[in-house]
Parts: C-alpha cells; sequence; structure tokens
C-alpha cells in the first residue's frame, strides 16, 4: 500500500527537499511510490532551483518493493521497467538538479535511484548493492545504463555476478559518491551543496544537466558541435554577462583553494 505521506515535499527558499518516507518497509519502492517520485518532480514549484532528495529512516532505500514482485507476463514486464524509466528521467532530466543523500542501505532500485541524481552524498553507514543477481531478475530501472556510467561495467558485473557489497569508503572510491560525510550529516551537506547550486545561473544548470550528459555520449565531433552550441546559448544570457562584469570589477569572489 503506497499513502500520499509516502513521499514528503518540503520547500526551503528555493530548494525543495523530497524525501522517500516508507521507513518501515525501508522506503522500498512501491509502483505508487515511483508514479510519486514522478510526480514529485514533474510539479515542483516554478521557485525551486535545486533539489535534495533523502529517505526516513534507517536506510535511504531498499530497491523495489518486492512483495509487489509477482508473476507478470513478458509486455506486462516490459511497461513495469518503462514506467521506472520514466520516473528516473523526470528526476535526471526534469527541471533541477537533484542532490541525493544517502545513507544505510542504497540497494536495487534504490541505487538506480540514486544514479538517476546530479550529485550524490553518502554518509559513512552508507552501503550499495544489486541483490538483483541473487533474487533472479535483472535490473530494470535504468540501471544498466546509469551505474555502468558512475562505476564501470566490470563492477557493477561483480557486484551482481557474487552480490558484492560495496562500503562507504569503498563505494566513494569506486565512483557512487562525490561526497563521504560523518554520520547523520548527508542530508545537511546534500541541502549546503543545494543551496549553493541554487546560485548557478539557471542556463548553466540547464547545460549540465541536460547538455553535458549527451554531449558525453556523442562522437567527438558532434560532441564538440553541441558543446559550442550550448556554451554560446549560455554566455549570451544577460544574468551571464552580469556575472562576468561583477567579476571583471571585483565584485565576485576569486576562485579559492577551499
Ligand atoms: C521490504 C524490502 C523490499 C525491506 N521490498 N519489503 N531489494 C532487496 O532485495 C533488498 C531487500 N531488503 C533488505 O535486504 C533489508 O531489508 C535491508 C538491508 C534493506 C534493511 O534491513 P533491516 O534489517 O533494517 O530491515 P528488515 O527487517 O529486513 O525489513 C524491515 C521491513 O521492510 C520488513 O517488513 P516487515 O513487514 O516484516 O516489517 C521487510 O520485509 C521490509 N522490506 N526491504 C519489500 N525491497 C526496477 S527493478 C529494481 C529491482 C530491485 O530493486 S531488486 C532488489 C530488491
Amino acid at each position: 500500500m503506497t499513502s500520499k505521506a509516502d513521499i514528503q515535499l518540503e520547500i526551503d527558499g528555493d530548494v525543495a527537499i523530497v524525501r522517500l518516507n516508507r521507513p518501515a518497509k525501508r522506503n522500498a519502492l512501491s509502483d505508487g511510490l515511483v508514479q510519486a517520485v514522478r510526480n514529485t518532480f514533474e510539479t515542483l514549484p516554478k521557485t525551486v532551483r535545486a533539489a535534495v532528495l533523502d529517505g526516513a529512516g534507517e536506510h535511504f532505500c531498499a530497491g523495489l518493493d518486492l512483495s509487489e514482485l509477482k508473476e507478470r507476463d513478458a509486455g506486462a514486464g516490459l511497461h513495469h521497467s518503462r514506467m521506472w524509466h520514466a520516473a528516473l528521467e523526470e528526476v535526471q532530466y526534469g527541471p533541477v538538479p537533484v542532490i541525493a543523500a544517502l545513507h544505510g542501505a542504497v540497494v536495487g532500485g534504490g541505487l538506480e535511484l540514486a544514479s538517476a541524481c546530479h550529485i550524490r552524498v553518502a554518509d559513512e553507514t552508507t552501503f550499495y548493492a544489486l541483490p538483483e543477481g541473487s533474487r533472479g531478475i535483472f535490473v530494470g530501472g535504468g540501471g544498466a545504463v546509469r551505474i555502468p556510467r558512475l562505476i564501470g561495467a566490470a563492477r557493477m558485473t561483480d557486484m551482481m555476478l557474487t552480490g558484492r557489497v560495496y562500503n562507504a569508503v569503498d563505494g566513494e572510491k569506486a565512483g557512487f559518491a562525490q561526497y563521504l560525510v560523518p554520520q547523520g550529516q548527508a542530508s545537511a551537506k546534500a541541502l549546503e551543496l543545494a543551496r549553493r547550486v541554487a546560485q548557478n545561473a539557471p542556463l548553466t544548470n540547464y547545460a549540465l544537466m541536460h547538455a553535458l550528459p549527451r554531449i558525453a555520449e556523442q562522437p567527438a565531433d558532434q560532441g564538440f558541435l553541441t558543446e559550442a552550441l550550448m556554451a554560446a546559448i549560455a554566455q549570451s544570457a544577460p544574468e551571464a554577462k552580469q556575472r562576468v562584469r561583477d567579476f571583471l570589477e571585483g565584485r565576485a569572489a576569486k576562485v579559492s583553494k577551499g
């Protein structure tokens, strides 16, 4: 059973915090919850410029709700997987960059969902697995496309063939997460990053979400042209001109070592 309360949306200035809220079921993704994820990202208020995705309770997400995995014929299985694709596309190619705040289990479809986000922050309790291999099934939420782009096909193959689980430290080294933080601090760090991302020029964020992943898949000669077109559009925006002027006239921060 999925209820409206299984997903929470909080608006904090120009940042949306979307929370999977089925902690008793470890935020397992029922069909209803997958649809709710899609609907939430599709209908974010226009004032939102970045989002955080996290999970209530001890775990980010236990993946597909296995209690709904009944016998499906091939056609129904195809449409079920495509339903996941449509929802996770709305996360990846929706209106704003999404920062996943990870802790505990990030497994199966939960890892597929995290992979659709633009940045992943993991706390030290995080672990990553693809138990589909041991359940006799296959990824169906876009994982075969997105996970190899994070960690490589060889690591994903190993995880699915052997049930290998990556802990937070090894997971960050492998490429699952870009930030590793102490226990309980993933959501706060993700929110801090989201606030920073929200300050970017909208066309820069658009280019990073929509142009960069496509350019990365294009043959080099096409990629160079797409890059040039995107660069020309981004730099012609009045906001870009203002930001460059601010730097040249000493009003904008320099790049510092951090
Ligand atoms: C669930 C699910 C679930 C927990 N579907 N109900 N995913 C998996 O194979 C992972 C399965 N889950 C686990 O391995 C563990 O639950 C966890 C490591 C995530 C968490 O362990 P723990 O000890 O904190 O919780 P628990 O006691 O195992 O589970 C608590 C409850 O959540 C329990 O229900 P209850 O009614 O007995 O209290 C569990 O049955 C329930 N629960 N995980 C349904 N996944 C697009 S295709 C994607 C394909 C996949 O994602 S396959 C991988 C599925």
